[in-house]
Order: C-alpha cells, then sequence, then structure tokens
C-alpha cells in the first residue's frame, strides 16, 4: 500500500544521504580517535566517510573491525559519541548471502536496533547497514548500498583489546612468597 509518510521519509533520506555529496576514492583517515568506551574497555576510531567495504579495510589495518554493536548500551555509547549529526557504518552486513545480516567481526550478539521497515534491501542493492544519527532518529539502523547512493556515511571501528593470559606463574610465585612468610612468623613465634 502506499504511504504518503513512508514516500516523504524515504526522499527525505535520499537528500539527507547526498546532501554535501563528495565522492572520494582515497581510503579513509581516522578522525577522532581512539576514544576508549568506559563501559567494556574497547577503543574505537571514527573514520572519515567512504564506502563500507573501504571502511572496513581500513578497520582491519588499525587492528579491528567495523564496531559490533553487542547491547543498547554500546548504541547509545556509539551514536552519542560519533553519531550527534553524522551517519555511521557499522560492521553488520549482508553481502555474503542476502537476508542473512552478519557482524564484520564475527561475533554473534543477537542484538538489533533497525529503524522502522528496515531492512528492506532496497532496489535490491542495500547490502551495509549504517546508524542514523542521534539527532535524526535516534540511532536506529538502515541497510545501504555501499557508497553510490548512500554517501556521507562515517565508519566506527572497534578494537578489543587482546586477552591478557592470566599470569599464573605470578600467582604461583605470590603464593610461595606469602607461604614462606608465614612460615617465617611461625617460626619467630616459636624463638619468642
Ligand atoms: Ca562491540
Ligand atoms: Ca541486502
Ligand atoms: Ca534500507
Amino acid at each position: 500500500m502506499y504511504s504518503p509518510r513512508k514516500a516523504l521519509f524515504s526522499s527525505m533520506m535520499l537528500v539527507l544521504y547526498l546532501g554535501t555529496a563528495a565522492v572520494s576514492n582515497a581510503d579513509p583517515v581516522v578522525i577522532e580517535g581512539p576514544v576508549v568506551n568506559p563501559n567494556n574497555g574497547h577503543t574505537y576510531y571514527l573514520l572519515s566517510s567512504d564506502s563500507w567495504t573501504a571502511s572496513q579495510s581500513f578497520a582491519l589495518t588499525l587492528g579491528g573491525n567495523l564496531v559490533t554493536i553487542n547491547d543498547a548500551l554500546e548504541n547509545q555509547w556509539v551514536v552519542s559519541t560519533f553519531g550527534q549529526t553524522r551517519f555511521l557504518w557499522i560492521g553488520l552486513n549482508d553481502a555474503q548471502i542476502e537476508g542473512t545480516f552478519v557482524w564484520a567481526s564475527g561475533e554473534t550478539p543477537g542484538y538489533t536496533n533497525w529503524a522502522d521497515g528496515e531492512p528492506n534491501d532496497l532496489g535490491g542493492t542495500e547490502d551495509y547497514v549504517n546508524m542514523f544519527p542521534l539527532t535524526f532518529s535516534t540511532g536506529t539502523w538502515n541497510d545501504c548500498d555501499n557508497g553510490a547512493i548512500c554517501q556521507n556515511i562515517f565508519g566506527v571501528v572497534e578494537v578489543t583489546p587482546a586477552a591478557v593470559p592470566e599470569p599464573a606463574t605470578m600467582i604461583l610465585l605470590g603464593t610461595g612468597i606469602a607461604g614462606l612468610a608465614a612460615r617465617v612468623r611461625k617460626r619467630r613465634k616459636r624463638t619468642a
């Protein structure tokens, strides 16, 4: 059914995406960051606007991926930190299998925050997901194409710190010293 409200919304979106269109074939650059998210300790970067695939390739060189939104808290942090007025690329995509969305990082958090009517694979070319600006739609998501129509979208990179192995030897050493100290104290008591 034709919905005037939806049609208006779609044309508004097109104007927003094409607003200050400046197509660049250069690689993106970091324009903000590193910023640490206090909620999870992960490091984030904001990239200059580019296609999703160019942004993801560049994310790999930073040791990360386009951001995986694990929960509502991370969505809120990302949109309020980087997306006050910007459209942001996130790691979600269905480039491999149409309709099966996966995260660039390979994580499977299960959280989604689609805008009304999305994902809609408009024109059969929308395989890459961006987050709407905070001021526009409070960080809901839309599937979009890889930069032909969907321009002026800024990649957000998330770098998860490598897991630090438990320093078992240090713990053993610590226990050993504590044990030795206890024995020394006992011995002192006996000789006192
Ligand atoms: Ca994440
Ligand atoms: Ca799609
Ligand atoms: Ca869409």
